[in-house]
């Protein structure tokens, strides 16, 4: 991206039409050893990825579609940071070009009141119990319409023009992200993650609501009240007991 003041974030750029997924050519593109902050961008995902086996719809010309590459030298256990770290670059650069409130909901989502603008999918390369690399997918609703969304992500999905009610340059919103990304990341390696948690409890959709998680084994209900500072998520359920929850689907029910 020309003209990018970053050191590392956006250096690099491989930019395609037509892709199956980002993700698959940023893993591709780190194997090769392309530096961290590498960004792999697309046009269109004919098979964009979501979480669990799930498809993110990727339709041409309407969204930003990147994966980027980082090789952060930090224990496996504390990668999830990371999709916390990239979701509170998101939502400020979100805030800063569009003016729009948003809020993120635990631990991947960006929601624009009460719908769905952006997702964040995190994929770990370890080697030998260390970070090889990560490849952090952002998919982005930008531009699009209402009536480009499928019937069925219609009520839940929403993009960043239709709720600001301006077109979005979005060259522009990744130079920005670029350098919003690598300010809080840079921080964050110096000097851990407390910033993190600080910024994504204060726009956080889930922190004081009333949820179910859901995990392989078992069900659980209770009220989100917090990141520890590890940033996995605590539950406090009607008995008052706290619960961690390391990585679930978490409804929002209606209390
Ligand atoms: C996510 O998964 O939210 C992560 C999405 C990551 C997409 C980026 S795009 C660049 C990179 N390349 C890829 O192939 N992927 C990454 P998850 O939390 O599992 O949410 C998936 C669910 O969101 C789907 O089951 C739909 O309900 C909904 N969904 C799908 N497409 C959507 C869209 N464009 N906008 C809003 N919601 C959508």
């Amino acid at each position: 991206i020309a003209g990018l003041d970053t050191k590392r974030i956006g250096q690099h750029v491989l930019a395609y039409d037509t892709v199956v997924s980002t993700q698959l050519l940023a893993h591709e593109a780190a194997a090769k050893g392309m530096p961290e902050g590498t960004l792999v961008i697309a046009e269109q995902q004919t098979g964009g990825k979501g979480r669990l086996g799930r498809a993110w719809h990727s339709p041409k010309g309407t969204g930003i579609w990147m994966s980027m590459i980082v090789r952060p030298v930090i224990p496996i256990p504390k990668t999830p940071q990371m999709t916390l770290l990239t979701a509170v670059a998101v939502a400020k650069t979100m805030q800063q070009e569009t003016g729009v409130d948003v809020k993120i909901k635990w631990p991947n989502d960006i929601f624009i009141g009460g719908k769905k603008v952006c997702g964040v999918l995190t994929e770990l390369n370890a080697e030998a119990d260390r970070v090889n690399y990560l490849v952090i997918g952002i998919g982005i609703n930008a531009n699009t319409a209402a009536a480009d969304f499928p019937e069925e992500l219609r009520d839940i999905a929403t993009s960043l023009a239709i709720e600001s009610g301006t077109t979005v340059d979005r060259v522009r919103f990744i130079q920005q992200f670029c350098r919003i990304f690598e300010a809080e990341y840079d921080h964050y390696l110096r000097h851990g993650f407390d910033r993190i948690k600080t910024e994504w409890e204060a726009c956080s959709y889930t922190i004081g609501r009333w949820v179910t998680v859901k995990t392989i084994h078992s069900e659980l209900e209770g009220r989100a009240v917090g990141l520890d500072e590890e940033g996995v998520l605590i539950i406090e359920d009607a008995a008052g007991a706290r619960h961690k929850v390391y990585s679930a689907d978490v409804n929002y029910g209606a209390n």
